[in-house]
């Protein structure tokens, strides 16, 4: 079948099988990409009109204990590390809040202090950002236990977010060192059961198959998480992939077109993670309605993929991104139309 017949299905809403969802992760030919690109478009703004949703990505403590292959961040990696304080979390949240961000994503490596006491200081942060602040927030803490679910969703979290990276085993005992895949798939499906909105991911450029990036697809899709994502792998100094050739953004951007054809009312990401502000255009071009990983200038705050790039010199702050959102006659959810998304959503999840 052509990439153009697939798409057209796609558009009346026939299903996709994996088949033709792997001729469409293999499409190189010019003029089937931006077919694909093009459709992907068309999906998305019939769901979601010229409508963009924005979050803030706070880091807020780069300590792990965990020692994954592909991140800057691993436990042997030295580095200069930080951990904010609930007082500093706060702030920045009330910054963004003002500035017009739809929600904060509160994300840290696997800290211990944060993690002890059943996350206790986690939880207090999210409480208050909650309560203090009124704006709707993202845990992304990596792997917790089952039973302590159930906090987060009492305190207020909306979202819990937990890549996979790869629904390939074999892959992911590379990557993920030491960590178990059942234990991260578990993620999703015990927040879900908790009450909280679900986000998945997977990485492109790990040395994955294209049948494998199908497989991830279609399993995240299964999954039932509201929020879906493909990020390329950004190769980090000091770590066991440090070399690994990086992938042109080409493949994540045909992920995104083929992940919003197949899920045409998934929120999908945008990150400004992996080439910064110049990569925002081509990933929304592409299907994507969210865009994260906005980070304000002069507070210290790393990205993951990225840890510096656009930060310091502000083009990845709010201001910045709302300018160009402008440019490109988009227009950035406001607050109440954010939260009845998340109401609808959450009504669904039960
Ligand atoms: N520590 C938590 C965890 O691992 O789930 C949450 C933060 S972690 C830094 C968030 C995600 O960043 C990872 O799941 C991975 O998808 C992405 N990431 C980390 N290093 C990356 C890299 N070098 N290139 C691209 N994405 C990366
Ligand atoms: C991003 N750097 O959105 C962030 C991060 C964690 N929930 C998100 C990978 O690109
Ligand atoms: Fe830690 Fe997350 Fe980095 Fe893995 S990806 S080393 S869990 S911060």
């Amino acid at each position: 079948m052509s990439i153009t017949e697939i798409t057209e299905k796609a558009k009346d809403s026939k299903e996709i099988n994996r088949e033709e969802v792997l001729e469409l992760l293999s499409v190189k030919d010019e003029s089937d990409v931006s077919d694909l690109f093009s459709a992907a478009s068309d999906v998305r703004d019939r769901v979601f009109g010229k409508k963009v949703f924005i979050y803030g990505f706070v880091y807020f403590s780069t300590h792990c204990r965990n020692n994954c292959a592909f991140c800057y961040y691993r436990r042997t990696n030295e580095l200069p590390r930080y951990r904010k304080k609930a007082d500093e979390v706060l702030m920045l949240s009330g910054s963004l809040r003002d500035a017009g961000i739809n929600l904060v994503d509160l994300t840290m490596g696997e800290d211990p202090v944060m993690r002890a006491n059943d996350y206790s200081e986690l939880l207090d942060i999210i409480r208050r950002v909650k309560n203090e602040i009124d704006i709707s927030v993202m845990a992304s803490p990596g792997a917790v236990p089952e039973a302590s679910f159930k906090k987060f969703t009492d305190a207020g979290t909306d979202w819990f977010a937990c890549y996979q990276e790869t629904y390939n085993r074999e892959l992911f005992s590379r990557l993920r060192l030491e960590q178990d895949f059942d234990e991260r798939l578990n993620q999703k499906i015990w927040a879900k059961k908790a009450g909280l909105l679900t986000e998945d991911g997977i990485m492109v450029g790990l040395g994955e198959t294209l049948a494998d990036r199908a497989d991830s697809i279609i399993k995240m899709g299964s999954l039932g998480c509201q929020q879906i994502r493909a990020m390329t792998f950004v190769p980090q100094k000091g770590t066991p992939m440090e070399r690994i050739r990086p992938t042109e953004p080409i493949d994540e951007l045909i992920s995104i077109a083929v992940m919003r054809l197949l899920y045409p009312d998934k929120l999908i990401p945008a990150s400004l993670d992996v080439e910064g502000i110049a990569g925002l255009k081509t990933r929304l071009d592409a299907g994507a309605n969210v865009i994260t990983s906005i980070v304000p200038p002069n507070e210290d705050l790393a990205g993951v993929a990225q840890h510096e790039l656009d930060i310091e010199n502000g083009r990845r702050s709010v201001a910045h991104v709302m300018h160009m959102l402008d440019e490109m006659g988009k227009k950035a959810a406001t607050k109440t139309e954010y939260e009845s998304l998340l109401k609808k959503l959450k009504e669904e999840n039960r």
